[in-house]
């Protein structure tokens, strides 16, 4: 990935608190000309003088006019977040008084950040990878528990260290493998080819766990869509209060109440899930709005993650029903098949009467809250396949995930490779196209020097 240097030497400014009114607001100042901008504005000492990690109280002022009386915090290089010199200033939390200095530090020489700039140049400046300067909006963006715990713990380094790991070890060969090429007169072997698939192996076992794990951290980070899909009066709106708990959508008896989709947040185990009840279908309808209503509902289903296909126990035939499923299944679609009104029929009798179409049902009343629990335990199980609480890293990012399905790609390409016994050249390629993905996620892509530094590093061929 090409690091964009321009305009880095230059120093920045931007409020780094929520904008509006506040009690106290953080004014950051970052670059080579941070404790010159605040000196100019900060008559009582010399900042640059003093000790860094340390606070300064004192009166703000541009010329004569006092701007605020602030408490400047001090960062000096390379201890500091961006690894630059930083300034802090906590203010009064006013709009008019942030603006104020955020204008005097402009016109003293500072330029306004762009949106995440400070953890651009924190990244640039090797205080971070890639992988955590990411992390660092996630975590700033989380609103669960659960996204907050997989962003802190990529922030710390869990995920890039799994992946450096890989890749030092994947580094290793590659350098061996590019030194036999040197040698291809003596047909010499310095790669161990009984080690490197076992390697390999062990790569991929890891990869594919990393691609498995987006899903949950996919789930994680943006919730879960579930639409509640059916036929009129099936109860659809009444199993959104019911997950809910509270009276958020119309219920009654009459058929097509529900016209515009509802869509509700549920919180289950730590996964938000986004619940949406739409109108029901039926497919000879006159009316305008209820077609537009069918039409919506249709849509929301083909977006959805999950789809409950929900119908009245007591009159849906086991024909029906199985027709319900082949058209999921044809349309690709991710689907519970939820039995309502199970207070009318009975279990037992329900499950009896459609016991010969094999089909999974999960049977419930939502209007007398009958498993309903099992219901939220099946969405829950249904959205995640491991363990959330599992010490494994989970990977949340789409960018990391479409990296690492092409380090997949490379893996099974350099395995193929090496069953069909290809030469150690075009096996190299594939190593690096490898190489260069996992470097991808992480930002270190120098690869050359990377397989070369290792090479000199451990053979000393010395030429
Ligand atoms: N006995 C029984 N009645 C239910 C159950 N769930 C819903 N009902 C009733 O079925 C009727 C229709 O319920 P709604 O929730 O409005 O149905 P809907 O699927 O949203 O209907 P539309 O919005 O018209 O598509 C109401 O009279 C509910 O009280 C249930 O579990 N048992
Ligand atoms: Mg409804």
């Amino acid at each position: 990935m090409a690091v964009q240097l321009t305009g880095w030497e230059d120093t920045i400014v931007a409020l780094a608190t929520a904008p509006g009114v506040g009690a106290i607001a953080v004014i950051r100042l970052s670059g080579a000309e941070s404790f010159e901008i605040i000196n100019s504005l900060f008559p009582s000492k010399d900042i640059a003088a003093q000790t860094s990690h340390t606070l300064h109280v004192g009166l703000l002022k541009d010329g004569d006019i006092v701007l605020d009386e602030v408490v400047i915090s001090l960062f000096k290089s390379p201890k500091s977040y961006t690894g630059e010199d930083t300034v802090e200033i906590s203010c009064h939390g006013s709009p008019f008084i942030q603006q104020q200095i955020i204008d005097a530090c402009i016109r003293k020489g500072a330029r306004l950040a762009k949106p995440g700039e400070f953890t651009q140049r924190a990244f640039l400046n090797g205080k971070m990878d890639l992988t955590q300067a990411e992390a660092v909006a996630d975590v700033i963006a989380s609103q669960n528990f659960a996204a907050k715990e997989t962003a802190l713990k990529q922030l710390r380094g869990g995920f890039s260290g799994d992946l450096s790991r890989l890749r030092d070890k994947l580094v290793e060969f590659a350098a061996l493998i590019e030194l036999e090429l040197d040698f291809s007169q003596e047909d010499v072997e310095f790669a161990d080819r009984k080690q490197f698939n076992l390697l390999i192996a062990e790569l991929k076992k890891q990869t594919d766990a990393l691609i498995e794990s987006f899903r949950l951290g996919n789930a994680i980070k943006n919730g879960v869509s579930v639409a509640i899909i059916g036929k009129p009066n099936a109860g659809k709106s009444t199993l959104l209060n019911a997950l809910l708990n509270e009276d958020r959508a119309i219920v009654s008896d009459i058929a097509g109440t529900t016209r515009d989709t509802i869509e509700e947040t549920l919180n289950i185990n730590g996964i938000i899930f986004r619940i949406i009840d739409t109108a029901g279908i039926r497919e000879h309808t006159t009316d305008t709005i209820e077609k537009i209503g069918v039409g919506k509902s249709l849509s929301k289903m083909r977006s959805a993650d999950v789809v409950i296909g929900l119908f009245d126990a007591a009159d849906t035939t086991p024909e029906e029903l199985r027709q319900q499923q082949l058209q999921f299944e044809r349309d690709k679609l991710k689907y519970l098949l939820v039995a309502n009104k199970i207070d009318r029929i009975g279990e037992s009798s329900f499950r009896e009467k459609i016991s010969g179409i094999g089909v999974q049902v999960i049977c419930i009343s939502a209007k007398e809250k009958q498993h309903i629990d099992v219901l939220k335990e099946t969405l829950f199980r249904n959205a995640i396949s491991g363990d959330i609480l599992s010490e494994g890293t989970i990977v949340t990012n789409a960018r990391h995930h479409a990296a690492l399905r092409e380090v997949q790609r490379s893996l099974n390409d350099i395995q193929l490779g090496m069953t069909n016994n290809l030469p150690g050249d075009l096996i190299a390629l594939d190593i690096r196209r490898c190489l260069h993905y996992l470097g991808e996620i992480t930002g270190q892509v120098e690869i050359d020097r990377d397989i070369l530094g290792t090479i000199f590093g451990k053979f000393c061929i010395g030429k």
